[in-house]
Parts: structure tokens; C-alpha cells; sequence
């Protein structure tokens, strides 16, 4: 009996211990995968303790979220997409803050970054935007930030018709508040907005966001640890989307990078294949040749050596690829870093209106982009967006004094080190005849050639007498002149156009049409005789040869 009633109390002795350990162990346990805040745990193990204390959401406390939420709230029967361009609804009924899914790579939890990382200014423009949105955007900075990081948050109102939005302001000592001054800005927009925010900055770091944003889990410190690095470097995170229709926080592919095409439009493309190969930390870094343009951190003293933005560019669109190719080709560099993660409401649509009509807005801007800094690329654009030709685009001085006094590189740099990627299209044929004395070059059968008297004017020659020079090749329709050897003597003949293929390979040398890989020269020999390739001597008038365009 004594001895049933020992092992009884052995019993409960140890399952008092094991209670009392998995207690302890569920209190210690970090929380869930969802990103509800920024752990303190996590802050004191960085060094980020000091302030951690103060929980930063009742840094509001005396904000009446209910009735600022409710004041502008949609009446029965009015469209939720009306005025924001997504569901007003379904964003009102999340409320000014909510747990979102922590979408990191797992390994990126395990990483650690620099104690005493220098705090940022961040800076949110907007102009009507939805007062949920906007209070979750700001709400999510206080809840999974750092405190120690944030200097402050800067929100411009860009003329907004709802003059009580920033009411926040006055209950969070982080938010300070600009309106902007129609005299001074007359027709303002996200850009002009921008450079004033950044002016009244007083961190070291600049950091941008848009007004329906929600940051995620430990956002901020890997963007501060890249740029206290190198302050050279601008990044951005991986924007997560947030469902225009449902707001439901899905995350966004970790293998994507910004990328555009010749009309200057911005698109996610995949991680050339070899870079993904050579990726075994999916931490790392990911170089961009473009950012997507909202959200980024950068040095303020590097915002401000590289020229700001072009403040002549209006309301919305191409600023993107102007700071991304000034960044570049002035000494800096892009990148998005996968361990930050913030969600953005992606939109089909604009809700605000563009004074001058959102595509000429959009021209003028990327043409303002082009002009500046794509140098003899910028055909590409012209031939991908014909209509940008004439239109007007303001004064290009100012911008062009500072590429020239920041000593960038060509645009050329850029393409072979930065976006080799991006195909150059192919240059536009152009036909000439290609005369010698009096005579036309001219196909003659299936793969014969011989000179003959030119026939024809303009649109009338025939096609027998036309060739597109486009270097290496000398064509007609489908077929490119090639030789049949590589010694001199060789007959020169038609055949179907292959770039690859040695024998099809020319490039003018004075007068004469040099072979690239025999060096030997297109030769008549006779006007009735057959082609060949011979030992070059361009003042000679059997290897002459005038190209003439035919208009
Ligand atoms: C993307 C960028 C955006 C900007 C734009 C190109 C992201 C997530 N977003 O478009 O930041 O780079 O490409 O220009 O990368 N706003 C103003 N005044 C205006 C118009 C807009 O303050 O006159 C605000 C607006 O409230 C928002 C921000 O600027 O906070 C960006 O505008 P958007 O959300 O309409 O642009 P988005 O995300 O389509
Ligand atoms: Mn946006």
C-alpha cells in the first residue's frame, strides 16, 4: 500500500516537472509563422532593445480608429471599386491592422544583422488614397519595425479631396505631416512629391513606400544592413500581393527581377537561368537592372549626389527607370532582397486623373528617361513607341549637365553589364542597289550573280537589283551572298541566310564589301564575267561598290 501510494506521488513529481518545463517551453516558443509583430525576442538578440519595450501599436492609443474608418465609409449601393480602383469594402472590413503570413524562405528567420543599424525617414506620398489602406500601411511600419530604425514617417498628402486623412498624425509622435503648396507645385504627382518628402528627411536613409502597403515580418533590417554596407547600393524587397478584390496577402515569386521592354514598360521576369544555377543561399541578394519604383531604400546623401528624380517628370509613371539607369551607370547598384518581404495592392487601373491624359503623362516622362540616358538605344524606343515622336517632353539641360558632372557611363555599359539580356531588335532593312560604274549588282537563276544596267527608279526596281546590307549580311529576301572557298578566286554565289555561317560574313571596307573571314574582297573582274573574291585593292573599279537607298 505505502509502496502504491510512493510510486503515485514518483508519478506526479515527474509529471509536475514535464508540466512545468513545457510551460516554460510554450513561453519561450516564438510566436507562429503569421507576422503579428516584431518579436522583442528577436530585437533584444539584435540589439535593438532599448525602445523595444513600448509596445509601437498603442503609440495610436489615443487614436479613435473607429470613427476615422467609419467617417468615410461606402454607402449601400455604391461601387467598392468606384473610387480606389480595388474592394473598399472587403479593405474597411480588415480594419487598421490584421496578422499576415510570414512569406519569407524560412532561412531567412536564422539571419543576423548589424546591432546599431542606422534608423530611416520613411517616406509615403499619396493622393486620395482609401484612409484603411493608408492606416494599414502605417500601422504595419509601427508593428514590425524596429523601433530604433524608425526615425519617422513622413506622409505627403498630394492634394488630396480628404483633407482629414493624416488625423493619425496627431496621435503618433513618428508621423509628421506635409501638404503639398499648389503654388510651389503646381501640378504635383508622386515624383515632385517625393523629393519634398525626402528634403525634410532627417535620417540617413531614405525609405519609400506606397499608401496600401503592409510590411511584413523583420522587413526593415536586411534593407538597412545592404545599404549601411555599401551606401552605393539601392534596394528594394519582394513585393508580396494583396488582392485588389479580397485583400488576401499571397506571396510573390522569389525568383523574379525587374525587367522592361524597348517602350519602356516595366514587367517581372524570370532570373536568367545561369544566375539561378549559381544561387545556393536563397537569402542572397538578387541584382535588378530596374526597380519596380515604389518601394526602396536608399541613402539619403547618395539620393541626393545622384540628382533626386527628375522633377519634371508629372503625376505617375517612368521615374522608375530613370533613377534605376542613373543609379547604374553612375556608380551604383539595384537589388531586391528576398528576407524583406512587403505587400502592395497591385491595380488595373488609376483612380486619379492625369491633367494632360495618363498616356501622354507616360511619354512624356519615358521620354524625358530616354533621351537622357539612353544614348543611340533610344531609336529602340522611338520604333517601339512611335507615337512618343514629337510629343513634347520640356527641357533635358538640367539632367544632362548632371549625367556629365556625375561622369556616368554610356548607356552601352549598361546593356552588355547590367541587362544583356534585353535583345536589341533587329536593325530595319533597308534596301539599296548596290552600283558599280553605271551598273547594278544583280541576282541572276537560283544562286547566279552578275552586274547589269540598273533598271528602274524608287519603288519601281526590281527585286532582283534590291539588297538589305545588314551587317554581317548581304541579302535578298531569303537568300545572302556567300562564297564557295575561302581562297581567292572562289566563286561568289546565293544561298539561304544563316548568320552563323562564315561564308555569309561582310562588313565595307572604304568602298569595297570585305569578306570577315578570308579577308578577301567582292570582285566583278569583268562586268560579264562571274563573282569571285580577290585580293583587296578598294581603289579598284571592279571591287566598288556604291550603295544607293531606294526610296
Ligand atoms: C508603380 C509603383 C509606384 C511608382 C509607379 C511608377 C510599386 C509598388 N508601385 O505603380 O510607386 O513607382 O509604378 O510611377 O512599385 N500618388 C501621388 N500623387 C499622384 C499619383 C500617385 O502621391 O499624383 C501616390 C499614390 O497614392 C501611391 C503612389 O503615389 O501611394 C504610387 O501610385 P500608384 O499606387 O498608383 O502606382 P503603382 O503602384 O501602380
Ligand atoms: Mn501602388
Amino acid at each position: 500500500m505505502r509502496r502504491i501510494r510512493a510510486n503515485a506521488i514518483a508519478i506526479l513529481t515527474v509529471a509536475w516537472i514535464l508540466g512545468t518545463f513545457y510551460y516554460l517551453w510554450q513561453d519561450s516558443k516564438p510566436q507562429s509563422a503569421a507576422a503579428s509583430s516584431s518579436s522583442s525576442a528577436s530585437q533584444t538578440r539584435r540589439g535593438h532593445g532599448q525602445k523595444a519595450a513600448q509596445n509601437q501599436n498603442q503609440q495610436l492609443g489615443s487614436f479613435d480608429e473607429k470613427s476615422y474608418l467609419s467617417a468615410k465609409q461606402l454607402k449601400p449601393g455604391d461601387d467598392p471599386y468606384r473610387e480606389h480602383a480595388f474592394n473598399l469594402q472587403e479593405s474597411d472590413r480588415l480594419g487598421g491592422e490584421r496578422a499576415i503570413r510570414d512569406t519569407r524562405h524560412y532561412r531567412c528567420a536564422a539571419l543576423n544583422y548589424d546591432a546599431d543599424l542606422p534608423s530611416t525617414s520613411i517616406i509615403i506620398t499619396f493622393h486620395n488614397e482609401a484612409r484603411s489602406t493608408l492606416l494599414r500601411t502605417i500601422k504595419s511600419v509601427l508593428m514590425r519595425s524596429p523601433p530604433s530604425l524608425i526615425q519617422e514617417i513622413i506622409l505627403i498628402d498630394d492634394f488630396s479631396s480628404d483633407r482629414e486623412q493624416h488625423q493619425v498624425q496627431s496621435h503618433c509622435r513618428y508621423v509628421t505631416f506635409l501638404r503639398l503648396n499648389r503654388l510651389v507645385f503646381p501640378a504635383s504627382g508622386l515624383i515632385r512629391s517625393r523629393v519634398r518628402g525626402a528634403s525634410s528627411a532627417s535620417a540617413s536613409i531614405l525609405t519609400f513606400l506606397d499608401s496600401h502597403c503592409e510590411v511584413n515580418a523583420d522587413w526593415l533590417q536586411p534593407m538597412i544592413q545592404r545599404v549601411k554596407e555599401d551606401h552605393t547600393r539601392v534596394v528594394s524587397p519582394i513585393i508580396d500581393v494583396i488582392s485588389l478584390d479580397n485583400f488576401a496577402y499571397l506571396a510573390a515569386s522569389a525568383d523574379l527581377r525587374g525587367g522592361f521592354d524597348w517602350s519602356l514598360h516595366f514587367k517581372w521576369e524570370q532570373i536568367p537561368i545561369e544566375q539561378k544555377m549559381a544561387r545556393n543561399d536563397p537569402t542572397q541578394p538578387i541584382r535588378t537592372p530596374v526597380i519596380a519604383g515604389g518601394i526602396f531604400v536608399m541613402d539619403k546623401s547618395w539620393f541626393n549626389h545622384l540628382g533626386q528624380y527628375d522633377t519634371h517628370m508629372d503625376i505617375w509613371g517612368g521615374e522608375n527607370f530613370e533613377l534605376s539607369f542613373r543609379v547604374w551607370m553612375c556608380g551604383g547598384s539595384l537589388e531586391i532582397l528576398p528576407c524583406s518581404r512587403v505587400g502592395h495592392v497591385f491595380r488595373k487601373r488609376h483612380p486619379y486623373d492625369f491633367p494632360e491624359g495618363n498616356a501622354l503623362t507616360y511619354i512624356k516622362n519615358t521620354r524625358r528617361a530616354a533621351e537622357v540616358w539612353m544614348d543611340e538605344y533610344k531609336q529602340y524606343y522611338y520604333s517601339a513607341r512611335p507615337s512618343a515622336q514629337g510629343k513634347a517632353f520640356g527641357s533635358i539641360t538640367d539632367r544632362l549637365t548632371l549625367r556629365r558632372k556625375l561622369n556616368c557611363k554610356p548607356f552601352r555599359w549598361y546593356m552588355e553589364n547590367v541587362y544583356p539580356e534585353l535583345r536589341v531588335p533587329e536593325q530595319e532593312a533597308v534596301s539599296s542597289v548596290l552600283k558599280q560604274g553605271g551598273l547594278c549588282l544583280e541576282t541572276r537563276g537560283t544562286d547566279g550573280l552578275g552586274l547589269a544596267e540598273c533598271r528602274g527608279i524608287g519603288g519601281s526596281r526590281p527585286q532582283s537589283q534590291r539588297w538589305e546590307l545588314i551587317e554581317p549580311l548581304i541579302r535578298q529576301q531569303d537568300l545572302c551572298l556567300a562564297i564557295s572557298a575561302f581562297t581567292a578566286g572562289s566563286k561568289v554565289k546565293m544561298e539561304p541566310c544563316n548568320t552563323k555561317e562564315p561564308r555569309q560574313k561582310w562588313k565595307p571596307k572604304g568602298p569595297a564589301l570585305q569578306h570577315m573571314v578570308s579577308g578577301l574582297c567582292l570582285d566583278s573582274q569583268t562586268p560579264t564575267g562571274p563573282l569571285v573574291i580577290s585580293q583587296c585593292r578598294p581603289q579598284m573599279a571592279s571591287q566598288s561598290w556604291e550603295p544607293q537607298i531606294i526610296t
